[in-house]
């Protein structure tokens, strides 16, 4: 029998703008709020980007601080595991975004290699990898990987071989990303079978690949990732009206195809994260 579903929301992202996107929680009250309807909803993983007080996308660690405290006091009741990004934006130096580790979050993305994202490249060398893997073992972070590309698979077995991440293997398969590979169902069922021995796995759908996506998954065992950082449409040409939306969705789906969500408790349980809920700072 399938795990039950850890649903992400991966609420705000480093692409993005209010002016484009208005339901986008760029304040640290606003990520708040929206991390509380999201765990509301049924999400357990809050994937985490924050903003400056400019609203420009931060990987310093007081905003990483003050978003995480406003989310904690916000979701008292249901604290969610709080997962940073150390992708952060594109152009972003693996020092800056490697620091906020220096928080002891329960959990962090790992990106498991280099891209072509949009006109950038988004780039994520062995050695940065070798760099943010030691970070999180000093720091007791749970990685999620993030798997952009089938090679990348190939980019975290070498890492595995050489010692240098270790278990829980929590693989994100973040597809569409143009300049990666897309969010074909052939493309999910061929990396699944690639995935290394004990590993967990869930499936980010970018755009119009979030929704087939997250079908796929709550009925093939895996877990979902919805939210705008992804995607910001709820069906052709319409705006999301929140990330809570996005989730709500998916809780619906997973009723329908007979799929239990996971409590945060479970989620927890699942990742086996180590560093408490209230850790940070
Ligand atoms: N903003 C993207 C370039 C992550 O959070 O680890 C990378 C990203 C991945 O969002
Ligand atoms: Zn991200």
């Amino acid at each position: 029998m399938a795990d039950k579903l850890i649903i992400t929301a991966a609420i705000t992202g480093a692409e993005l703008s209010k002016e484009k996107v208005p339901a986008l929680p760029v304040t640290v009250a606003e990520q708040a709020q929206a991390a509380l309807e999201c765990v509301g909803a049924g999400a357990s993983v809050i994937h985490l980007h924050v903003r400056d007080e400019k609203f420009q996308p931060s990987q310093n660690l007081t905003h990483f601080k003050n978003a995480t405290d406003a989310i904690r006091t916000q979701c008292k009741m249901n604290p969610p595991i709080i997962q940073f990004s150390t992708g952060g934006a594109v152009g972003e130096k693996i020092e800056k975004r490697i620091a906020p580790l220096d928080l002891k979050p329960e959990m962090a993305s790992f990106n498991t290699g280099t891209i072509n994202f949009g006109e950038d490249i988004f780039v994520n060398t062995f050695s940065d990898m070798r760099g943010l893997a030691k970070a999180m073992q000093e720091n007791h972070v749970i990685p999620e990987f993030e798997v952009y590309d089938l090679g990348h698979l190939d980019n975290l077995r070498k890492l595995i071989a050489e010692g240098v991440v270790k278990a829980p293997y929590h693989v994100q398969f973040v597809l569409g990303v143009p300049g990666a590979l897309s969010g074909d169902v052939e493309n999910l069922v061929y990396l699944i079978k690639r995935l290394p021995k004990d590993a967990s796995w869930g499936v980010a759908g970018v755009g119009r690949y979030q929704l087939p996506l997250a079908a796929c998954a709550i009925t093939m065992g895996g877990h979902v990732r919805v939210g705008l950082e992804d995607n910001i449409f709820y069906s052709k040409g319409v705006l999301a009206k929140s990330n809570a939306e996005l989730v709500e969705r998916v809780v619906r789906l997973a009723r329908e195809l007979g799929r239990d969500v996971a409590t945060v408790a479970e989620a927890r349980k699942l990742l086996g994260t180590v560093n408490g809920e209230n850790s940070c700072g």
